[in-house]
């Protein structure tokens, strides 16, 4: 993290006339932050105590204690965010980042936050879920006139009600949210050992539409998105969630995309404990292991992590474990391509014929353009994990310390407890006795009759 103090110098002198309405002398400074690296945020310095979130993949914004008032500056700016090692995307963001920064308050805190805008069009900040003067709401036009390009606006309101919250723009929201303008908020409750957990995890759900071999995302595009994140990461660039057995841990989502993400957790039950609308009373949760988080929605569910291992923690939609590739291929299971691909190559360079025993592009290799990630990969302690996008891992050890975020590696497990491979006779195949005459599909190749290949009328590529 760095401070940008050669831009506050001159914000300082644009935005003076605007500022000192709020009776502050000067603007707070804005911390950028380079890297997308998790940075589990210390405990508070000053006012009240509360137990911080760790954003997967971000940061939290520093605040100014200013007359009992916390300050923030949120710069809105084009900014570098790398999905995964591999490839960067150009968008727009928040202090040097997309997402921008979590900022993090106590139920009753008095927040001012001035908003300076770098972009090239207006913009504004909505504070999604708050309950708050209604001129402090940040929709262009209606609470406020936006923010034009080099101008700072602050916003003042009382954090009213604990609990899961969003920002975002409300001015020429398709291209701006498509850029990556969001970030994430929460409201500690004012005494911090009320729905205290050991580990509390945050992230927002994200998607671009970014062809392959170019930075920038497609701001048009209104469902078919290509890039699936949490945080602007996609799998094996998103963070595992760290914990220790025993641990009871929360995790807070947002979803900021435009399709609702059915998010499964492997290994464990969870309550949903928190929606928009605040804390879940206990007596109204009900167990689950997926919960559906549609558009403009937060949920935080909540589970004590008692079951060793490394588990998957993904979005259900499996296009959402995916990276950018063609989407309209059609499928070939059970085709032979013996040769076609050495005759379409006569005519199309650079053809790849795919998935005669299925779609798996485990150890293959191909030439991808630059800056693209491949559609699945990530390496496991048993070979390729196939996934993308949406996908993270929980690892839960009993060793690990409390507070102890680092990565332990991979899950070394008890003898005796991985699947293995049975290598006995294999009895024949017979129908289910029920069913003396039942239709079965040929199970491998020998058994098929020949298939008539028809030429796939939706493959544009
Ligand atoms: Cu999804």
């Amino acid at each position: 993290m760095s401070n940008r103090r050669s831009f506050l110098a001159g914000a300082a002198m644009l935005g003076a006339g605007m500022v000192s309405r709020a009776g502050a002398a000067s603007l707070p400074e804005a911390p950028v932050q380079s890297s997308a690296a998790t940075t589990p945020p210390p405990l508070p310095p000053n006012g009240r105590p509360f137990n911080p979130v760790v954003t997967l993949n971000g940061w939290s914004l520093p605040w100014r204690m200013k007359d009992g008032v916390k300050e923030f500056h949120l710069v809105a700016e084009p900014v570098l965010r790398e999905i995964a090692p591999g490839m960067v995307a150009k968008l727009w963001g928040y202090n040097g980042q997309s997402p921008g920064p979590t900022i993090e308050v106590v139920e009753g805190d008095r927040v001012r936050i001035f908003v300076t805008n770098k972009l090239p069009e207006m913009t504004s900040i909505h504070w999604h879920g708050q309950i708050l003067p209604s001129g402090m709401d940040g929709v262009t036009g209606l609470s406020q006139p936006g923010i034009e390009p080099g101008k700072t606006f602050v916003y003042e309101f009382v954090a009213k009600h604990a609990g899961t919250f969003m920002y975002h723009p409300h001015a020429d929201e398709m291209v701006q949210m498509a850029m990556g303008m969001m970030g994430f908020w929460v409201t500690h409750p004012k005494d911090y050992r009320q729905h205290a957990v050991d580990r509390d995890f945050c992230f927002l759900l994200n998607a671009y539409d970014i062809e392959p071999g170019s930075s920038m995302p497609k701001t048009n595009t209104m469902l078919d998105f290509n890039l699936w994140t949490f945080n602007s990461r996609a799998f094996p660039g998103i963070d595992p969630m760290v914990v220790r057995k025993n641990d009871r841990v929360r995790v807070r989502v947002g979803n900021l995309t435009m399709t609702n993400h059915p998010i499964h957790l492997h290994g464990h039950r969870f309550e949903v404990t928190g929606t928009d609308g605040g804390w879940v009373p206990p007596t109204a949760r009900w167990p689950e292991v997926t919960t559906d988080i549609a558009v403009g929605q937060m949920r935080a569910i909540e589970f004590i992590a008692d079951n060793p291992g490394d588990w998957a923690f993904h979005c259900h939609k499996s296009h959402h474990t995916m990276n950018a590739m063609g989407h309209s291929v059609p499928n070939m299971i059970g085709v032979s391509q013996d040769g076609l691909a050495e005759k379409i190559l006569n005519i199309v360079p650079g053809y790849m014929s795919m998935g005669e025993n299925g779609g798996s592009m485990g150890g293959m290799e191909m030439e991808l353009p630059e800056n693209t990630l491949p559609m699945m990969t990530g390496t496991g302690p048993h070979g390729d994990i196939e996934m993308g996008g949406m996908f993270t891992t929980l690892k839960v050890r009993e060793n690990q310390k409390r507070g102890d975020y680092r990565d332990p590696g991979w899950y070394q497990a008890p003898k005796g407890t991985t699947a293995y491979e049975w290598t006995g006779e294999a009895p024949p195949v017979t129908n289910a006795p029920n069913m003396p005459n039942a239709p079965r599909q040929p199970a491998t190749k020998a058994d098929a009759p020949p298939l008539e290949v028809k030429k796939p009328h939706d493959h544009h590529h």
